[in-house]
C-alpha cells in the first residue's frame, strides 16, 4: 500500500526529471505500479483509511511522485462534487500525450496543492480549458479521450510532473492573484 512515505517531496530532484516513456507490452512491475497509484487516490479519498493512514486527499499522482521516472499517473475524481452532472473520472495514463488543445484557459477557483508540497503556495494555475490526450491503458489498449474542466486540469497538473513541471511555475510571480486575460475560472 502506498501511503505518505512514499511521496517524495520538494527539493528531490526526481520531481525536475523528464520522466522515462513505458515500455510495451508493459512488464509486471509497471501493472502493478499503476493498480497502486489509483489504489492510493481511492484510500486518500476514503474518510476512515485515510485517517488510519494519515493519508492527503488526492484526485491524481504520478509516477515519479512515488520516485519512479516513468510515464505514467493515476486521476480520480468523483462525480459527487459540486456539480453533479459530471461524471466520475477513474483511469490510468500510460505515456499520455496532450495531442491537441483549447485556447480557452480555465483554472480552479482556489489554486492548486499538491501531495510533493508542504505549504501553501497561492495563486492562479492557467490550464487549457479542454484537451485531447492520447495514451495507453493497463491492457495496453490505445485510447484518444476530450477532457473538459476538472478532469483536464487534474490530468495536466499529473502531466506536469511527469515534465519536472511543478503547479507553481505556473503561478504569475509578479501578481500571483490575478487572472489572466479571457481566463474562466472552474465553477462560476
Ligand atoms: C492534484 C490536483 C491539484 C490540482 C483539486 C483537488 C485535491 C491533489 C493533487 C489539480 C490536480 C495531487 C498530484 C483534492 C481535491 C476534491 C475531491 C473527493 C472526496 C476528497 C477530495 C478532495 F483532494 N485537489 N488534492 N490535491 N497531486 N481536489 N478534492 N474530493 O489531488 O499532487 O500530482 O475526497
Ligand atoms: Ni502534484
Amino acid at each position: 500500500m502506498i501511503t505518505m512515505e512514499d511521496v517524495i517531496r520538494e527539493g528531490h530532484p526526481t520531481l525536475r526529471l523528464t520522466a522515462e516513456e513505458v515500455e510495451t507490452p508493459l512488464s509486471e512491475e509497471v501493472i502493478q505500479l499503476a493498480e497502486d497509484l489509483l489504489q492510493f487516490l481511492k484510500n486518500s479519498q476514503d474518510p476512515e483509511i485515510a485517517e488510519q493512514h494519515a493519508l492527503r486527499a488526492g484526485v491524481g499522482i504520478a509516477a515519479p511522485q512515488v520516485n519512479v521516472s516513468k510515464r505514467l499517473l493515476a486521476v480520480h475524481v468523483p462525480s459527487t462534487d459540486e456539480e453533479s452532472d459530471e461524471p466520475e473520472y477513474s483511469a490510468i495514463l500510460i505515456n499520455p500525450k496532450i495531442v491537441s488543445h483549447s485556447v480557452q484557459q480555465t483554472c480552479l477557483p482556489d489554486g492548486e496543492g499538491c501531495l510533493s508540497v508542504d505549504r501553501e503556495a497561492p495563486g492562479i494555475v492557467p490550464r487549457h480549458k479542454r484537451i485531447t490526450v492520447e495514451y495507453i491503458d493497463l491492457n495496453g489498449k490505445k485510447h484518444k479521450e476530450r477532457l473538459r474542466g476538472y478532469p483536464a486540469i487534474v490530468v495536466q497538473h499529473e502531466i506536469d510532473h511527469l515534465n519536472g513541471v511543478m503547479f507553481y511555475d505556473r503561478i504569475d510571480p509578479e501578481n500571483p492573484l490575478a487572472l489572466p486575460d479571457g481566463i474562466d475560472v472552474l465553477g462560476s
